[in-house]
């Protein structure tokens, strides 16, 4: 096919249940379109039900055991080979990306590496995933832990992260030797059913990785409630994982969320100002401030006020918005239409308490924007803590500063919102980085960087609405997916009671 052809294909998929690729039982299907150009269908998939979760979960049901009983190290190969094919195709992964969920093409090539960096590096794990050998308080015993899998698995991804997220979830459960059911964002079918064939290719064995598309009130919800899904795996909205959280809890069933960011730069007044406005632009913007760590609070010393708020609207104004694969382009489209209408509805509120608009706040419909769903930088300034705005997350190129006096002032600033994911600061006082750093309340902390940018190798997640405890990513990602087993050998040849004929 020509370079113009892949780019205006439609990926036509079906449901992967074992061997086998199936349409959903009642035939319904759905489509993904270009949120750059609306007119265009990406892909057209099964819109599945309770009965085609049930045979995805039979598949992996019948494919977990000879999977758990394959050598750590063997499981580790395959996904290494995931990997490198991931790696092979890049390019394209990252082209379909860009064509079905909008960031530009250097940032979903950025998400392709993401993954291609998650199985390289849990691949590893095949040959580290240690457990522990403990002293017993006896003689002639021995204690040691091991992990186990969980059994079948439902991964349940977002759209904003299409590769990267599925990977972080998919490749560790994998590891650990559970089977997984994949429950991708109905927006970005697509790029899921590329990132499922490389691992088929790489010689995951059928039914180890099983897809079924659709919606999350139809199949997500069938997934979170199947009595052989031992665990569940999501990343989306705090409204959704709370939902999640009360059905596997009545069904005391493993459940680990990732959800919502209110993610905030601090800027003190002894900042480098230029630097600053890189990290907010950046953070702010970049997958036009679709991320859940994304910079949607900007609290800003008193002294550094003027300079920083007068050089990020320049700065922003001259951001380019248009479809993500042309060259140029900073600030693609937002994902849908019905995203449009959140993000603009956010700006109304905003209005409405009183913050001053400074940039954007409208639909973009000039030219080719008209037929895509664009939304520009949005700042809104002189913004106080308890607005709707400076306390919701938008998941839009919004962001709005909010003016403090001192760093005792903008570390209470910085902390006073619900979600707890990402927060930075930039100073140039080391004693003002490390208290930061200490006192802020979130997962991840940034000195002199903004809040997007998290590398695999390290744990990923939040404190307080932004989860529920648990990590991806990091040599951490594990624990989502395995239980510890204790075991004890007594080679004493006779009955030893533990705690009572202890040698004291
Ligand atoms: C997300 O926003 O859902 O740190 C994930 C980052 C990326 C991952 C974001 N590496 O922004």
């Amino acid at each position: 096919m020509t370079d113009a052809a892949t780019q205006s294909a439609v990926v036509t998929g079906l449901n992967v249940v074992g061997s086998e690729r199936r349409p959903a039982q009642d035939g319904a299907t759905f489509e993904s379109r270009n949120p750059a150009r609306h007119a265009e269908v990406v892909g057209v998939f099964p819109r599945s039900q309770a009965v085609d979760v049930d045979a995805a979960t039979r598949a992996a049901v019948g494919a977990q055991p000879e999977w758990r009983r394959t050598p750590w190290p063997a499981r580790g190969e395959i996904i290494l080979r995931a990997a490198q094919i991931l790696e092979a195709r890049k390019e394209e992964l990252a082209r379909l990306m860009t064509r079905e969920m909008g960031k530009v093409l250097t940032e979903a090539r950025g998400d392709v590496q993401e993954a291609i960096d998650m199985g390289k590096f849990i691949a590893v794990e095949g040959r580290r995933a240690y457990g522990e050998t403990v002293p017993s308080e006896l003689r002639d015993k021995w204690a040691m832990t091991m992990r186990q899998p969980l059994g079948v698995v439902g991964v349940i991804t977002p759209w904003n992260f299409p590769t990267a997220i599925p990977s972080w979830k998919i490749f560790p459960a994998i590891m650990a030797g559970n089977a997984v059911v994949f429950k991708p964002a109905e927006d970005t079918p697509a790029c899921a059913l590329r990132f499922v064939e490389a691992l088929e290719e790489a010689g995951v064995p059928a039914g180890v990785v099983n897809i079924v598309f659709g919606f999350g009130e139809e199949a997500g919800e069938a997934l979170v409630r199947h009595p052989d899904v031992r665990g569940i795996s999501f990343t989306g909205s705090a409204d959704v994982g709370r939902h999640i959280a009360q059905v596997c809890g009545a069904l005391l069933k493993r459940c680990s969320l990732e959800l919502g960011g209110k993610n905030a730069i601090v800027v003190l007044d002894d900042a480098d100002v230029e630097l600053a406005v890189d990290g907010a632009l950046w953070g702010a913007f970049g997958t036009s401030g679709q991320r859940c760590t994304a910079a949607s609070r900007l609290v800003v010393q008193r002294g550094a006020l003027l300079p920083f708020t007068e050089r990020l609207r320049e700065r922003a104004a001259a951001l380019r918005l248009g479809d993500g694969l042309r060259e140029g382009v900073d600030v693609g489209p937002v994902i849908n239409e019905k995203q449009l209408q959140r993000i603009h509805g956010y700006t109304e509120v905003g209005l409405r308490e009183g913050a001053r608009l400074l940039l954007g706040g409208h639909v973009a419909r000039e030219g080719e924007l008209a037929g895509g769903w664009f939304y520009p930088p949005t700042i809104f300034a002189d913004v106080k803590p308890g607005m709707r705005i400076a306390q919701e997350e938008i998941f839009g190129p919004t962001t709005t500063i909010l003016p403090v006096e001192s760093l005792d002032d903008a570390l209470r600033v910085a902390n006073s919102t619900r979600y707890g994911l990402s927060l930075s600061v930039y100073t140039r006082d080391v004693r003002s980085a490390f208290r930061a750093v200490n006192e802020l309340e979130a997962g991840i902390v940034y000195v002199n960087a903004p809040t997007i940018g998290a590398e695999i190798q390290l744990p990923f997640g939040g404190i307080k609405d932004t989860g529920n405890g648990h990590r991806e990513a990091g040599r951490q990602a594990l624990d989502q997916f395995s239980e510890w087993k204790s075991i004890y050998i007594d080679y004493s040849g006779r009955l030893q009671r533990a705690q009572i004929d202890v040698e004291m």
